[in-house]
C-alpha cells in the first residue's frame, strides 16, 4: 500500500498543488507519490557504493567511512572521487551533445543544405568571432569592408569544432577566460584540450584498476566540467543566438493559466531549441491555425516546459507552462492535446499518464525514444513535416477529447531575454555598452554582489520554495540574482522577474532597479545558458576594479532544488571558476572523508572556488552572503560609499 502524500508540503506553486489533488482524484500517480513512496537509498545518498565491476556491487558505510574497503581495495574516498566523475562526464556529456547538435545544424545551414533556419544575428555572428579572433572585416583596395557572413561563419564552425574534436591544445572560448584564471587552470592542468578527450579519458579513468587517488581524479573531473561550461555548453548557447537571435528584454506569461480550455493545445518539453522554433511557424502557420478551427478550436496555443520552454520565453516570449515537476502535473489538466519533446529531463512518468488523458505524447529527437511515445523524428532539413505531424495530432485529440478539463487560472507575467549582451546595453546604453556601471555599483555597495541561483526541481524537497525563499533572501540583502533553468521558471511564477519586485529589495539593489527597469531577478536562460553568466563574470573581471581573476568577484553561485547530473557538472564548472558554489536537496559525498574536504576545502587553495551545501534556504542564502562580503572585504570595498553623481568628465572617461 502506497503512503499517503501530504498534498499541500509538496509544492508552494498553486496551479502544481490543484493538479495533484486532481491526479490524487483521478487515481493516477506523479513524481511526487512515487518520491513520497520510496525513500532515497542512504548509502547511495552519500556516493558510498560502487558497482563499477562485478566483484560488487561493494557497500561502505557512511557513518563509518574508513571501516571497510571495496572488494578490490578501493577507499571510499576512491569510490567517491570515481561516482562524481561519472556524475560530471554524464552532464557534461549531455550539454556537450546539445552543443555538437547545434555545431551540425549550423555547418549545415552555413552550406545551404538546411534552409529551414538561417543565420538570424550577424551581429552576434561578428561578435563571437571577435571573441576568438577571427577576423570580421577585411581590406579591399585599401579599404576596410565587412566580411562574406558565410565565409566567416564557416571559419567559426571550423574553429568552434575544436571544442569536441581537439586532442591536444586549448579549446577556443579559453580566449574569454580572464588571464589569471586561465594562468591559475594551466598550472593545475586542468585547461580543457577538447571535449570528447576529456570525457573519454574520464571514464577510462574511473574504470577499476586505473585512477585510484581522488585528488588525481578530482584533477580530471574538474578539466572535464570545464570544457562543458566554456566548451559544450558555450557553443550550444552563441550558436542558438546566431541561429535564432540574441535575447533581448521580453514580457512573457508563465503557469498553468495559460493554456486555454477553447483552444488546441500543445507543449513542447525538453531542451533543444530547434524543435521548437519550427513548431512556433507551426502553430503561427494559417492552414493549420484554419484545421483548428474547423476542429472546433478557437485557434492553438503553444506553451513551453523546461528549457525548451526557457530558450523560446528567451527568444519570442512564448508563454512557459512550468518546470520539470510540474510537466507531469500539466498532463493531468486534461487540456494537453500534445506533448512534443527532444532530449533531457523528461519523466518517463510522462508516457502512462499521457495515455490516461489522452493527450499525445510525441518523441523527436533519435537520442530519445520513450516506451509507450509515438516516435516522430524532427529531420533537420524538413522539420515542418515533424512539428505539423504533431500539429495534426494535437487537433485530432481536441475534437475527441473524452476526459474532462481543469486548467488553473494563476499565470504570472516575467521579464525574460537577460543576456549577457542585453546586461551591457541596458546598463551602459546604445552608445557605451558597458559593464562598467555594474561594476560601479558592486563597488560604491548598491549592489552587494552577484549570485548564480539556477538547477532543477526535485520532489524531496518543497517544490519551488527553496529556490524562491534563497532568491528573496539574497535580493533583501542586496544581491543581484542571475537564474537559469527550472529555478528561474519558479522565480518568474513568484512574481520576482518584474520591476515592481525592487520592493523586496534591499534600499541599494532597489535604487539599481528603479534606474535601470531591471527586475533584480534576472532571466538569462535555459541550462546550457549557465554559459552566459561565466561570460558575465569573466566581463565584470576584465571590465576592472574587482580583482584580476572570477574568484576575486564577490559572486557565489547556488542550486537549491538540483537534481540531474548536468547540475553536477555545471556546479563543478563553476566552483573550477573559482565561484563559491552551494547546493540544497542532497550532495553525494560521505561527511567526513578526504574526499569531501578537498571538495569543500581544498579546491579553494586551487582556485578560488568551492561546493558547499545548506538545505535550509535561509542558511543557503547567509552562507552566499557570507562568502560575497568576505570577497568585499579582500577587495577592500566593504564600506558602503556615497553615493556619486557623475559629471560630464566621469560621462567621458566611461
Ligand atoms: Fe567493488 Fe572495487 Fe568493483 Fe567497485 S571496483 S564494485 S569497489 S570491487
Ligand atoms: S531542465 S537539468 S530539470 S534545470 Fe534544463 Fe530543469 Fe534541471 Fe532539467
Amino acid at each position: 500500500m502506497a503512503k499517503e502524500l501530504n498534498i499541500q508540503e509538496a509544492s508552494i506553486c498553486e496551479t502544481t498543488l490543484q493538479m495533484l489533488e486532481k491526479a490524487k482524484k483521478d487515481g493516477v500517480q506523479t513524481c511526487f507519490d512515487r518520491a513520497n513512496d520510496m525513500s532515497a537509498c542512504p548509502i547511495g545518498d552519500k556516493s558510498a557504493c560502487c558497482k563499477n565491476c562485478s566483484m560488487g556491487p561493494c557497500r561502505l558505510s557512511p557513518k563509518d567511512p574508513y571501516a571497510k574497503k571495496g572488494v578490490c581495495g578501493a577507499t571510499i574516498d576512491t569510490i567517491q572521487a570515481r561516482n562524481f566523475a561519472r556524475m560530471v562526464v554524464s552532464g557534461a556529456a549531455a550539454h556537450t551533445d546539445h552543443g555538437m547538435a547545434m555545431l551540425d545544424l549550423f555547418k549545415e545551414v552555413v552550406h545551404g543544405k538546411i534552409t529551414d533556419y538561417t543565420i538570424k544575428d550577424v551581429d552576434k555572428l561578428k561578435y563571437v568571432c571577435s571573441e576568438i579572433d577571427i577576423p570580421t572585416t577585411v581590406e579591399v583596395d585599401g579599404e576596410v569592408k565587412d566580411r562574406d557572413v558565410k565565409e566567416m561563419a564557416l571559419e567559426l564552425a571550423e574553429e568552434l569544432e575544436r571544442t569536441y574534436t581537439q586532442v591536444e591544445g586549448e579549446i577556443p572560448f579559453m580566449k574569454r577566460v580572464p588571464e589569471k584564471t586561465l594562468e591559475d587552470w594551466r598550472e593545475l592542468g586542468i585547461v580543457p584540450r577538447g571535449a570528447m578527450r576529456e570525457l573519454m579519458e574520464m571514464m577510462h579513468r574511473t574504470h577499476i584498476g586505473v585512477d585510484q587517488h581522488y585528488e588525481n581524479i578530482a584533477q580530471q573531473f574538474q578539466r572535464t566540467a570545464l570544457s562543458d561550461g566554456w566548451g559544450g555548453s558555450m557553443v550550444a548557447t552563441e550558436l542558438s543566438d546566431i541561429l535564432y537571435g540574441t535575447p533581448k528584454a521580453i514580457h512573457a506569461m508563465t503557469d498553468m493559466g495559460c493554456l486555454d480550455e477553447e483552444s488546441v493545445n500543445v507543449i513542447i518539453h525538453g531542451h533543444e531549441p530547434n524543435l521548437f522554433e519550427s513548431m512556433i511557424d507551426a502553430c503561427n502557420d494559417p492552414k493549420n491555425i484554419e484545421k483548428a478551427k474547423a476542429a472546433g478550436a478557437k485557434g492553438i496555443v503553444l506553451g513551453g516546459m523546461c528549457c525548451s520552454g526557457a530558450e523560446v520565453m528567451m527568444r519570442h516570449g512564448i508563454p512557459h507552462i512550468g518546470n520539470f515537476l510540474s510537466a507531469e502535473p500539466v498532463i493531468v489538466t486534461g487540456a494537453v492535446d500534445a506533448m512534443g519533446v527532444d532530449i533531457q529531463c523528461i519523466m518517463q512518468g510522462l508516457a502512462p499518464l499521457a495515455e490516461c488523458y489522452g493527450t499525445r505524447f510525441v518523441t523527436t529527437n533519435t537520442r530519445a525514444h520513450i516506451e509507450g511515445a509515438v516516435h516522430v523524428q524532427l529531420e533537420e532539413d524538413n522539420p515542418r513535416e515533424c512539428v505539423d505531424t504533431i500539429v495534426d495530432m494535437a487537433i485530432e485529440r481536441f475534437k475527441n477529447r473524452t476526459k474532462p478539463v481543469e486548467i488553473p487560472k494563476h499565470k504570472q507575467i516575467s521579464i525574460s531575454g537577460i543576456s549577457h549582451e542585453y546586461i551591457n546595453y541596458v546598463l551602459g546604453g546604445t552608445y557605451r555598452s558597458s559593464y562598467v556601471p555594474l561594476n560601479e555599483n558592486i563597488i560604491n555597495g548598491r549592489i552587494r554582489g552577484l549570485a548564480g541561483v539556477v538547477g532543477c526541481t526535485n520532489p524531496r524537497v518543497k517544490h519551488d520554495w527553496v529556490h524562491v525563499e534563497v532568491v528573496k533572501e539574497l535580493i533583501k540583502n542586496n544581491v543581484l540574482v542571475l537564474q537559469t533553468g527550472c529555478s528561474a521558471i519558479s522565480l518568474a511564477k513568484a512574481g520576482l522577474m518584474v520591476p515592481e519586485a525592487a520592493k523586496f529589495c534591499g534600499d541599494g539593489l532597489a535604487e539599481v532597479c528603479e534606474t535601470t527597469g531591471l527586475p533584480p531577478v534576472l532571466n538569462v536562460g535555459s541550462c546550457v545558458d549557465n554559459s552566459r553568466i561565466l561570460i558575465a563574470a569573466a566581463e565584470v573581471v576584465k571590465t576592472g576594479g574587482l580583482g584580476d581573476r572570477i574568484s576575486d568577484v564577490p559572486v557565489a553561485g547556488s542550486a537549491p532544488e538540483w537534481m540531474s547530473e548536468k547540475a553536477i557538472s555545471i556546479g563543478q564548472y563553476f566552483v573550477s571558476s573559482g565561484v563559491y558554489t552551494v547546493f540544497g536537496a542532497t550532495f553525494p559525498v560521505t561527511d567526513n572523508t578526504k574526499f569531501k574536504d578537498l571538495l569543500f576545502n581544498g579546491l579553494e587553495e586551487q582556485h578560488g572556488g568551492m561546493w558547499d551545501f545548506a538545505k535550509d534556504p535561509y542558511e543557503h542564502a547567509q552562507k552566499m552572503i557570507d562568502h560575497i562580503d568576505k570577497k568585499r572585504e579582500a577587495l577592500g570595498i566593504q564600506e558602503k560609499k556615497e553615493r556619486k553623481l557623475f559629471d560630464m568628465a566621469d560621462r567621458r572617461e566611461l
